[in-house]
């Protein structure tokens, strides 16, 4: 069986809720930052990166989110998260899921992870102040490029969209107004109330 490890609030929902949307059989263990958990002994035995998600299969530990993404969706192919019959539909979900990772999970990360790159308070008081900016560019980027609607790549639901709706949880956060961009504030609200969505929230406080 599967394995999630996940914290409240991360970039790690969007593979929990992924394996929902899958029907998958799975556990998921919950980590608290707080504790310091991620840093562990225990945990830097599963993934030595120390952060989550992780996911445990029986070949082996995956780590990064558009492959964990990627894999769900092939070994669920009723679910039909991805399109995996054709070639550059495919590319284009990698292609947005790398975006998420690469870009817009980064800039977040520059409100509270600033030590990453640097040493100095004024560089993280510097880093915090772009957060806002680069996070209102690139959710516009998406929403006037990329964004095809209703779902991100059109009339399919894919891996892209509860990646995204991940991501657009920290906005608020991040002090951007998700209603600058209409079409990702509306899928907001529609990934909000899909079951899969709902039980992984409600398994957040629980
Ligand atoms: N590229 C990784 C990023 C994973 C990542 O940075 N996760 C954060 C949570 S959103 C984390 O575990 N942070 C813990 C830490 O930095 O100590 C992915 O997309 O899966």
């Amino acid at each position: 069986m599967l394995k999630l490890y996940y914290a409240t609030g991360t970039c790690a929902l969007a593979t929990y809720m992924t394996l929902e949307e899958a029907g998958a059989d799975y556990t998921a263990e919950r980590l608290s930052f707080k504790d310091k958990q991620q840093s562990s002994p225990d945990y830097l035995a599963i993934n030595p990166k120390g952060r989550v998600p992780a996911l445990v299969t029986d070949r082996g530990v995956l780590t990064e989110t558009p492959a964990m993404l990627a894999y769900i969706a092939q070994i669920f192919p009723k679910a039909k998260l991805a399109p995996f019959d054709d070639p550059f539909d495919f590319a284009q979900v990698q292609s947005f899921n790398s975006y998420l990772c690469s870009t817009v999970h980064i800039n977040h990360a520059h409100k509270m992870r600033g030590a990453r790159w640097a040493t100095e308070e004024s560089s993280f008081a510097d880093m915090k102040v772009m957060v806002p900016k680069t996070m209102a560019a690139c959710f516009a980027l998406i929403e006037q490029k990329m964004f095809k609607g209703p779902w991100v790549m059109g009339d399919q639901f894919t891996i892209c969209d509860p990646y995204l709706h991940t991501l657009s949880h920290w906005l608020e956060g991040d002090s951007v107004d998700i209603n600058a961009t209409p079409k990702i504030a509306d899928h907001f609200k529609r990934m909000s109330d899909r079951p899969a969505v709902r039980k992984v929230m409600d398994a957040q406080k629980a």
